[in-house]
């Protein structure tokens, strides 16, 4: 690789900071938020390396062709939490939308589910301002839960999952979004009762 991997890594810790910081404002303004958890990485070089390889992208492509160098996940309680993070990103003046993948929709073959949003982000280098793609991957506990499981599997098969175990997995996915949809339709209800029971902590914490 001809590119350095420091400017992906910088993008990663600032989109962090500013997702948690999303995070942070709507506990503080509303007692609660659309954002679980935010995570994020750098793709290892070998699996860049990999993942060129497999899609028949030239090395001196790989900054423009593989949109996932650097990745950001958010995890959201509520499958409309994720449209009203998207909303939010889409308002944001710091970075653009290069593309939207809805996944939820429109599930992968595998019974994959989940919204990414790629970014074109500036960031700034030794050298002068850099445009960089990142991938922000937005799903449900439920959906980040299917997906842990898939990914671990599809690793320890090298991606010949057997017939037997990808039926099941196709069949979890679905138990999953089942219990995503259940889930939305008491969400009025489990978000009054975690406004008390965080009420409750903070009077705690105070005595
Ligand atoms: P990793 O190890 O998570 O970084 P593709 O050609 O499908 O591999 P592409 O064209 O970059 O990927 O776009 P896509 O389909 O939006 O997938 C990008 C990322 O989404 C993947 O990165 C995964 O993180 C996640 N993803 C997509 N499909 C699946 C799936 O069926 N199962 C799971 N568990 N995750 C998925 P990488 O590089 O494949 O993997």
């Amino acid at each position: 690789m001809d590119w350095d991997i420091f400017p992906y890594a910088q993008v990663v810790e600032e989109l962090k900071v500013k997702l948690k910081g999303m995070r942070q404002q709507f506990e503080y303004e509303r007692d609660q938020s659309p954002i679980e958890f935010v995570t994020g990485r750098v793709k290892p070089k070998k699996s860049i390396i990999e993942k060129a390889r497999r899609k028949g992208v030239n090395p001196e492509e790989i900054e423009d062709e593989l949109q996932d160098i650097a990745g950001l996940r958010v995890v959201c309680q509520f499958v409309d939490d994720i449209y009203a993070v998207v909303n939010m990103l889409k308002n944001r003046h710091d970075f653009e939308i290069f593309e939207e993948k809805d996944y939820i929709t429109e599930k992968k073959d595998s019974g994959y589910r989940s919204f990414h949003v790629i970014i074109r982000y500036p960031v700034e280098t030794i050298h002068g301002e850099k445009l960089v793609l990142a991938e922000i991957q937005i799903r449900t506990l439920a959906m980040n839960f299917w997906a842990t499981n898939e990914h671990s599997l599809n690793y320890k098969y090298s991606g010949q999952i057997p017939s037997e175990i990808k039926s099941r997995l196709k069949r979890a996915g679905e138990a999953a979004f089942q219990l995503d949809e259940e889930m939305s339709m008491i969400k009025n209800e489990i978000l009054e009762a975690q406004k008390i029971f965080n009420r409750k902590e903070e009077q705690n914490k105070q005595i």
